[in-house]
């Protein structure tokens, strides 16, 4: 299959690479595509060398696929005209995620609604991706009402630029600022913009896109999104409360047993998920599952996950794997 990566030189593009090579994807051409600046460059993907091209030489070229992580401005610029070409693009970006005519993916939660039609696919964001993993399964089986979420979120989900924010702040020199302040030895209580209601862009992210994709629209969630001077992941605090009531231990069997999760949970030998070890990893991480003792049907989680990973690069590759399965691709 000829896959191209708009966005290859960036964060979630080099990983998208990473991703598409470890997990095996059938890629017998692959398209690394940059802007204008990085045109020529070599990109190696699996021990071969590939000219970087522009977004419209790309579509000359004819992919079966286009994962794009290239920003808002150039999905909504270049996805449309890849998907006239006949190109089926997965899209990382938040340009399409709300257009109620383009569907909103996480393979495990809502592969099933993907059809032929869909030329155009968005990814969600990654602080969403790790939390309506966890929810599914609690959600067929208890009926949630209401999600309360606080998330301690990496520099990565920032781009390069935050990432060397934090480093030279640790390293004494006085650099360029991917944030308004200090990101070292600090927590930034902003990620993304304000909007009018005084949450961020980020939180109401996490609302609307969480509504989408669990296709209930009655399940109501409220956020805080947190900046921590941290690589490798995004933790969530996250409180959820159930139409029925639940046991413990059947929760912790049923997060084990749903694909894409691993539970570490062990208190007594001080072990629970860590972005560090997160890091790299595909799967979402659920540890400290206790029940809400202020109120009835009420269960706490704290879930991690490497956003570069499962949050963006992994589920777009997941995408494509089940459109390839379903012979919707290629
Ligand atoms: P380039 O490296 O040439 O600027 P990040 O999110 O890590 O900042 O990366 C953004 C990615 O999007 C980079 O690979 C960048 O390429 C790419 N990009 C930016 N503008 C365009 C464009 N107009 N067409 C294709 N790729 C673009
Ligand atoms: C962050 N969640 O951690 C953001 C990054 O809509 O895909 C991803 C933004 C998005 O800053």
């Amino acid at each position: 299959m000829k896959v191209a990566v708009v966005g290859a030189t960036g964060l979630v593009g080099s990983e998208m690479l990473t991703v598409l090579a470890e997990r095996n994807f059938p890629v017998t051409e692959l398209i690394p595509v940059a802007s204008e600046r990085s045109k020529g460059k070599e990109i190696e993907f699996k021990g071969k060398k590939y000219k970087v091209v522009t977004a419209q030489d790309a579509i000359a070229l004819k992919p079966d696929v286009a994962l794009f992580s290239a920003g808002g401005s150039t999905s909504t610029e270049f996805a449309p005209l890849f998907a006239e070409a006949g190109i089926t693009v997965i899209d990382n970006s938040s340009a399409w995620r709300m257009d109620p005519s383009k569907k909103l993916i996480v393979p495990e939660v809502n592969g099933d609604v993907l059809t032929a039609e869909d030329k155009i696919i968005a990814n969600p964001n990654c602080s969403t991706i790790q939390m309506v993993v966890v929810m599914k399964p609690l959600h067929e089986k208890y009926k949630i009402k209401r999600v309360v979420v606080s998330t301690y979120q990496s520099v990565t989900g920032t781009g390069v630029a935050a990432v060397k924010q934090l480093n030279d702040e640790r390293a004494g020199i006085d650099g360029e600022k991917a944030y308004p302040h200090q990101i070292d030895l600090n927590v930034i209580p902003q990620i993304d913009v304000f909007q009018d209601n005084g949450y961020t862009k980020e939180e109401m992210k996490m609302i609307k896109e969480t509504n989408k994709i669990m296709r209930d629209d009655s399940i109501r969630v409220t956020a805080t999104t947190v900046r921590i001077p941290v690589i490798g992941g995004h933790s969530e605090s996250v409180n959820i409360e159930f139409e029925n009531d639940f046991d413990l231990q059947e929760v912790r069997d049923l997060l084990a047993a749903q694909e894409g999760i691993i539970v570490v949970d062990n208190p007594a030998k001080l072990e629970y998920p860590m972005p560090k070890d997160a890091h790299g990893k595909d799967e979402v991480f659920v540890g400290r599952i206790r029940r809400d003792e202020s109120q009835d049907k009420t269960l706490n989680l704290w879930v991690v996950a490497d956003n570069l990973r499962k949050g963006a690069a992994t589920n777009a590759v997941q995408v494509a794997e089940l459109l390839h399965k379903k012979q919707l691709i290629g």
